[in-house]
């Protein structure tokens, strides 16, 4: 403590004395650091118990659970006779890899509990530290996997966003806890992990960051099922020499000849286009859960005998509640790999249980090499941890088959219910829904994932709030004010959906409205017609802001796709230190009085924190907040807005 009252010394801090000793010895610096890593830490706990967690984190619902999740202690995974398949892609490579899953005699199972799961239940809001806990367990539980999907999609935006938590220490994290099972993540094609076309070396460069920090396989889709966007996406992906997973995207019914242009040809044809690019595996996206048991037998099968040698791996959502009956179906008809979640984080929106498909063909010859006994004491963790994300529980009791109907992605359906409680629809989810399937129409019958989900949504949320019917907004078109992610749908940003833009509607919602460059639309593949990126100027300038040693190629990047979350980010990590190691209870409900908890900021550096008191507010309505940091008092000030 002495050290802090020299480093405060005017003299000091002049740099009247000589400080050259303080300079060639850092480590006498090292208690400050930490003492100051503790106050940030503590500021954010006092604000917290004052005045609630930060209103953008959604936190609404019911508190955390006062349970803290048991850990369970498995054995080492057993030591296979052959590689593994992680070992088969690293020194083999992707081709290697494609052929030994297509080797493999029984079904493989991908786990998408840290990604798609709690995307499509908990709002995305799962932190690096429950995974993190879990890590080991899982990596004996799933040793025999296809993959862990753990990255991607919405969670590298939600991370920093509403997490305060750096996506790419996440990634790097849980590859070092579990090195030996193959990492998946969900790219959205040339709009990598964001939500519109990015300049292509963009791309390229995330993809090389991504496979350097950890990743395998990519799995690549476009949101209208554009090849010109999905060769992008799957040229960036073989250049960083990562797994290449390509996607179809799955709509409407094969097995229902009455349904129209999605039937089985146009998918067959698709995947024709996609194997030609030279993919690695093929998957198919079922984003929505519409993939009904005949449909995969039929959609599968087909598959399967005009590709034998291709891996076929699906993803569907369970939000009707056929999820683990479509597994089956297409395990049986020559599918190689399936997503499922573990079962506290299954079902409803979410993926089908992965307790139930490995049970179901337990024995047989599609025998997934899963062991129940480790799988349920992996579950066991999560039956409890997912209690301490009460609050971004959606409400959502059941399964649903309306979504026959509406066909909304299951990552969508629970965001799209918070956001129109936020609107202020509550009441009107099931006009909600049908405006959505009416807004499918009026764009021309498209595929919807993210980002094309995102231009039915809005565009359904506007017929509710105007009381539109169909037929109004092709009326009307050209004197409503259309949500941009509309108008931007209509120019052509995510690309071309395969049935071609709807008229008139297209040409009365551009009516006067023009791209940057002067066109009306973009005529092919957005991305191309874009300057490519200045990764030279945007590192000068965030070095310049935030330090040479703060700015990684990976702070790059996240700057590059999200330039505003990334300086939000910045800004609270500056206030308040590194959130990522609290647990997740005290970081959506603070602390009782008399509580003790243990905060490791790095390894061997653990912060006890006691909660004394918190005082009355005083005249100016402060509040003080009375801790114990590692056996001292500390006193932080916080102003009470109540
Ligand atoms: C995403 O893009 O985040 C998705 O999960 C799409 O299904
Ligand atoms: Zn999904």
């Amino acid at each position: 403590p002495f050290l802090l009252g020299v480093l405060d010394h005017p003299d000091f801090v002049d740099g009247t004395v000589d400080t050259s000793f303080i300079a060639e010895n850092p480590q006498l610096l090292e208690p400050m650091h930490v003492a100051n890593r503790g106050s940030k830490l503590l500021t954010y706990i006092s604000n917290v118990i004052v005045n609630g967690p930060p209103k953008a984190l959604g936190a609404v619902g019911a508190p955390p659970s006062p349970v803290d999740p048991q850990i369970p202690t498995l054995p080492a995974p057993a030591k296979k006779q052959g590689p593994s398949l992680r070992e088969t892609y690293v020194n083999k490579g992707p081709a290697a890899f494609a052929k030994a899953v297509r080797d493999n005699k029984g079904l493989l199972i991908t786990d998408t509990t840290w990604r798609d799961a709690h995307q499509s239940l908990l709002a995305t809001r799962m932190r690096t530290v429950d995974m993190l806990n879990i890590a080991p367990a899982t990596a004996t539980a799933l040793a025999n996997a296809y993959s862990l999907e753990c990255w991607g999609g919405a969670t590298f935006d939600v991370s920093m966003r509403f997490l305060n938590e750096c996506p790419w220490d996440r990634l790097a994290q849980l590859r070092e806890a579990v090195p030996d099972i193959p990492f998946q993540m969900l790219l959205r094609g040339a709009n990598a992990v964001g939500y519109t076309s990015y300049p292509d070396n963009v791309v390229y460069k995330f993809c090389e960051l991504a496979q350097q920090t950890g990743m395998d396989v990519f799995r690549v889709f476009d949101s209208l099922n554009y090849l010109p966007n999905m060769q992008l996406g799957v040229d960036a992906v073989g250049t960083a020499g990562g797994i290449v997973e390509a996607v179809v995207c799955y709509t409407g019914d094969v097995s229902d000849p009455t349904r129209g242009q999605y039937n089985l040809d146009y998918y067959v044809n698709y995947v024709r286009q996609l194997v030609k690019m030279g993919i690695h595996v093929l998957a198919i996206k079922d984003m929505a859960g519409l993939l009904k048991p005949e449909a995969a037998t039929l959609l599968v099968s087909t598959l399967r005998a005009e590709f034998p040698d291709l891996p076929i791996h699906v993803h569907t959502h369970d939000t009707a509640g056929t999820g683990v009956a479509s597994m089956l179906a297409c395990a049986r008809a020559g599918a190689d790999a399936v997503d499922a979640a573990m079962d506290a984080m299954s079902g409803t929106t979410s993926q089908p249980s992965l307790g139930a498909i490995v049970g179901a063909v337990k024995g047989s010859e599609l025998d997934t090499g899963l062991d129940m006994d480790q799988i349920a004491a992996v579950n066991d963790y999560w039956e409890e941890a997912r209690g301490l994300y009460a609050p971004f529980e959606s409400g959502q009791k059941s399964g649903s088959a309306d979504v026959y109907n509406h066909e909304m992605p299951g990552g969508q359906y629970t965001n799209l219910l918070f956001q129109s409680q936020q609107l202020g629809l509550s009441g009107q989810w099931s006009q909600i829904k049908k405006a959505y399937a009416s807004a499918n129409r009026l764009l021309g019958d498209i595929i919807k994932v993210t980002p094309s989900s995102k231009v039915c949504g809005d565009l359904a949320q506007m017929m509710v709030q105007n009381h539109l019917t169909e037929e109004e907004v092709i009326e009307r078109a050209e004197h409503l004010s259309f949500p941009n992610s509309v108008v931007e749908y209509f120019q052509g940003y995510l690309g071309l959906p395969p049935f071609g833009f709807p008229e008139p509607l297209r040409s009365r919602v551009l009516k006067g409205k023009t791209l940057p460059g002067g066109k009306q639309m973009f005529e092919g593949r957005p991305g191309a017609e874009m300057a490519p990126f200045d990764f030279d100027a945007a590192r000068v300038g965030l070095q310049q802001k935030y330090g040479k040693d703060n700015i990684r190629e990976l702070d790059l990047m996240s700057h590059v796709q999200y330039p505003a979350v990334f300086k939000e980010f910045m800004d609270v990590k500056d206030t308040y230190g590194d959130l990522s190691k609290l647990d997740t209870r005290t970081f959506v409900s603070g602390m009782k009085i008399g509580q003790e908890i243990a905060v490791q900021i790095e390894v061997g550096k653990t912060l006890f924190i006691k909660l004394i008191s918190v005082s009355n507010p005083d005249d100016e309505g402060i509040r003080q907040v009375v801790f114990e940091l590692n056996g001292q008092q500390r006193i932080i000030k916080v102003k009470d807005n109540s």
